[in-house]
């Protein structure tokens, strides 16, 4: 078999063996910028937009992919070099595979190479929605301060450089304050990223930047300029070299960075776009009023029920979800977390059957063929686990419910913060807070508080006696009797309660 790397001119011969866009690509007009075109953007969005293209009516939403930070080159190099093509590859949970080329990413800019480029297209009269996965740390928000982040020293610099800046921040500043002096109109901002009240949240980051750079741009944002809340959802692990392998070997494609995703998806908007949107409603996508009971919902089950699993199934040496949701005291203990700590707290979540969802979320992770990394499910979990679980505990704390699980979780977090799996081999870690993590899980060893000690991530949880009770029962429970058994023991106290 001939081998074909992925480009326009090889899309024909490719199209002989997977499929690809029936779409004439040349014809398709931008109207979307996104920052961020990792592996959920490519498994999520582009694909929507990519089954959207097909419709004659919306060629005007192409999506020009934006690579804001200088980690970012490996994946703009690729997108160049294969013209914006990528693959997708879809594994069911019985092992079969789609696999196809998605083509709505045409065009791409690279940042830190160009920034005035990536301003003026973010500012360009044809871009209806700019819209983001910078992942939750990208929002710069401080739970200490409540507020964002000024003492980050790449904020710093936009505020100083405005012309070359480092953030989003300074970018859509730039972009918006270009969009008024040319008496243009304005945009939608639309987060794709994993926060309860993601519109909210980056319009009150923005506007807090804003205020400070340009802040006579501030009434003109706020009128022109709309930022719809959105639920997201696609598990989508990082791409393996085998299945860069795979897809040579099965098909000939030479794809320097193919996706690999789940065959689940959701998108749930809350329709609020100032400009006009494409008509993502007719590939799956459900547009709503209000969208926060859904997001709470997901972040709180499914992106909280990850993190229960990658930090538990982490010390016990575990190195992917499947496994360690297939361990049943671990696929126990999460169960009782959902239906006891975080069910209490959803209120009503109209039209939406919770035991099968839940049930739904087991299933999903216990996918074989996705093989998510806890790595990745552990990564950056300082700016994780303030959003998908200590709402529930603040939520519970409130009133008066349990939060034993919860605790238990984070004082697993403190104990794998101290670098090492129950079984002593060196955990693959990356936090933006790693050195402070790394010295409060330490001073922990004597004293478990300390690690609740950081503010940016836990507020002031550290003052209610109720948590800090369980969490320290949980951190002498794990060090001496290990994650398991300790895991069985709330397990069997539950069963017996709930008797
Ligand atoms: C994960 C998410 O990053 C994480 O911790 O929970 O990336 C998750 O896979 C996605 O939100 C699924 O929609």
């Amino acid at each position: 078999m001939k081998n074909y790397t992925l480009n326009t001119k090889n899309l024909s011969s490719i199209s002989e063996r997977v499929s690809v866009p029936k779409y004439d690509r040349s014809k398709i007009k931008t109207g979307i910028v996104h920052v961020g075109i990792g592996g959920f953007h490519r498994a999520h969005e582009a694909f929507y937009t990519d089954q959207l293209l097909h419709d004659p009516s919306q060629s005007d939403w192409g999506i020009c992919g934006v690579a804001l930070l200088e980690f970012d080159t490996k994946i703009y190099h690729t997108l160049k070099k294969q013209d914006g093509l990528y693959t997708l590859i879809v594994k069911e949970l019985d092992g079969t595979q789609t696999t196809q080329v998605i083509g709505s990413i045409t065009e791409y800019l690279y940042a830190p190479e160009n920034s005035m480029a990536v301003i003026e297209k973010m500012a360009d009269p044809d871009i209806k929605i700019i819209s983001l996965t910078i992942t939750e740390g990208g929002y710069n928000y401080d739970e200490a301060k409540k507020g964002f982040n000024f003492c980050n020293p790449l904020i710093q610099h936009d505020l100083a450089h405005p012309k070359t800046p480092k953030t989003i921040f300074g970018y859509v500043t730039q972009s918006l304050n270009l969009r008024r002096n040319r008496g243009l109109k304005g945009c939608t901002i639309q987060s794709c990223d994993n926060i309860q009240e993601n519109g909210h949240m980056i319009k009150n980051m923005l506007l807090s930047y804003v205020k400070v750079a340009e802040p006579t741009l501030v009434e003109w944002i706020e009128k022109n300029v709309s930022f719809p809340n959105a639920m997201v959802d696609r598990i989508t692990p990082v791409t393996s070299e085998a299945d860069i392998l795979n897809l040579k070997e099965t098909f000939g494609i030479e794809d320097a960075w193919p996706v690999v995703c789940e065959p689940f998806k959701q998108w749930v908007i809350e329709d609020n776009f100032i400009e006009g949107r494409p008509a993502w409603e007719t590939v799956g996508a459900q547009f709503v009023t209000n969208v926060v009971p859904y997001e709470k919902m997901k972040l709180s089950l499914l992106n909280a029920g990850h993190s229960v699993l990658g930090i538990l199934g982490a010390l016990l040496g575990y190195k992917t979800i499947d496994e360690a949701v297939r361990n049943p005291n671990i696929s126990d203990f999460l169960m009782t977390y959902m239906d006891t700590e975080v069910t209490p707290i959803l209120g009503n979540l109209e039209g939406i059957h919770l035991n099968e969802y839940k049930q739904s979320l087991l299933e999903r992770f216990g996918n074989v063929n996705i093989k998510d990394q806890i790595d990745r499910i552990c990564s950056e979990s300082s700016a994780k686990i303030p959003i998908f679980i200590l709402p529930t505990v603040h939520a519970q704390l409130k009133q008066k419910g349990s939060v034993q699980l919860a605790a238990f979780v984070i004082a697993a977090w403190a104990i794998y913060s101290l670098g090492k799996d129950e079984k002593g081999t060196v955990l693959e870690r990356k936090d933006a807070l790693q050195t402070l993590l790394n010295e409060k899980a330490h001073e922990a060893i004597n004293a478990p508080i300390t690690f609740l000690e950081i503010e940016s991530v836990f507020g002031k949880l550290k003052e209610s006696s109720t948590f800090v009770e369980a969490y320290t029962n949980a951190y002498n429970s794990i060090l001496k009797d290990g994650v398991e058994q300790s895991v069985i023991e709330i397990n069997t106290n539950n069963l017996t309660q709930s008797k």
